[in-house]
């Protein structure tokens, strides 16, 4: 087989040349040679340096998109992104402290919030007798003011009277649980699975359709035990790594 090399790539190896771009790219980014903030090449740029057609370079800065590495910014080029969030998994912290915790402050944008009654799936989750009702939020956190997750809450209603006249988009949810009915979510149960983003969570979320989510599912428990929230929260993958740490059994 002929290998030519091709600006820097090599032609006749069996690696899509869109893949060797963005292996260059990305060893550039790891590295630490192209930092933050940094602009990347454009389009044209690589396709005249690599001698590829537009096609390929696109395809090359797409994916690194997709991925969370670079960031497109309309009309002034592309940029390395700044570096995932580490997130913990043992924890049980709200956005708020998770935010906090990064030096960044924390919002909401509240999308819709109302007492519906519970449907099956939160009926058996929080353990609640059929037809009972629930404070559904849907929330958009935020960081900095960028999106960041899609959160969307069930919570008991019994145990929350009159939770939609607090402010639940200026203050944390978990201090108003705590501050104004005494309640504390001391543990939960939480599954982590990848969704690809639908149209509205793409658009809400500021990435492009199709881009993967982590769904976190959890149930959380108050100081006696009792299931109270179960919460779907999606969270941009191209801006979170979620991180454990493991024990030899
Ligand atoms: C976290 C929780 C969510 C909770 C929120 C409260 C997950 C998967 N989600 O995002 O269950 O409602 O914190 O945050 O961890 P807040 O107190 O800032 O409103």
């Amino acid at each position: 087989m002929e290998v030519t090399a091709l600006g820097d790539l090599h032609k006749g190896l069996p690696i899509p040349l869109y893949y060797q771009i963005k292996t260059r790219l990305l060893e550039q980014i790891e590295s630490g040679q192209l930092r933050p903030g940094d602009r990347v090449e454009s389009e044209r740029e690589l396709t005249e340096r690599f001698g590829v057609s537009r096609m390929t370079a696109r395809q090359a800065l797409v994916e690194l998109e997709t991925e969370g590495y670079l960031v497109r910014v309309q009309g002034k080029g592309t940029f390395v992104a700044s570096p995932k969030f580490e997130q913990p998994l043992m924890a049980l912290t709200s956005f708020t402290e998770d935010m906090r915790r990064r030096g960044l402050v924390a919002g909401a944008e509240v999308l819709s919030a109302a007492q519906v009654p519970a449907g099956r799936r939160v009926t058996i989750g929080l353990g609640l007798s059929e037809g009972s009702q629930v404070y559904r939020l849907e929330r958009l956190r935020l960081a900095g003011g960028e999106p960041m997750a899609l959160e969307v809450s069930h919570l008991d209603a019994t145990y929350f009277p009159n939770l939609l006249e607090q402010d639940i988009a200026g203050r944390s949810l978990y201090e108003i649980l705590r501050e104004a009915y005494g309640i504390r979510l001391v543990r939960a149960t939480q599954s982590l699975e990848a969704v690809p983003a639908d149209s509205r969570q793409a658009e809400v979320l500021h990435v492009r359709e199709g881009t993967p989510l982590m769904l976190m599912e959890r149930i959380s428990r108050d100081q006696h035990d009792r299931p109270l929230e179960l919460v779907r929260s999606y969270y941009r993958g191209d801006r979170y790594r979620f991180v454990t740490e493991l024990l030899s059994q």
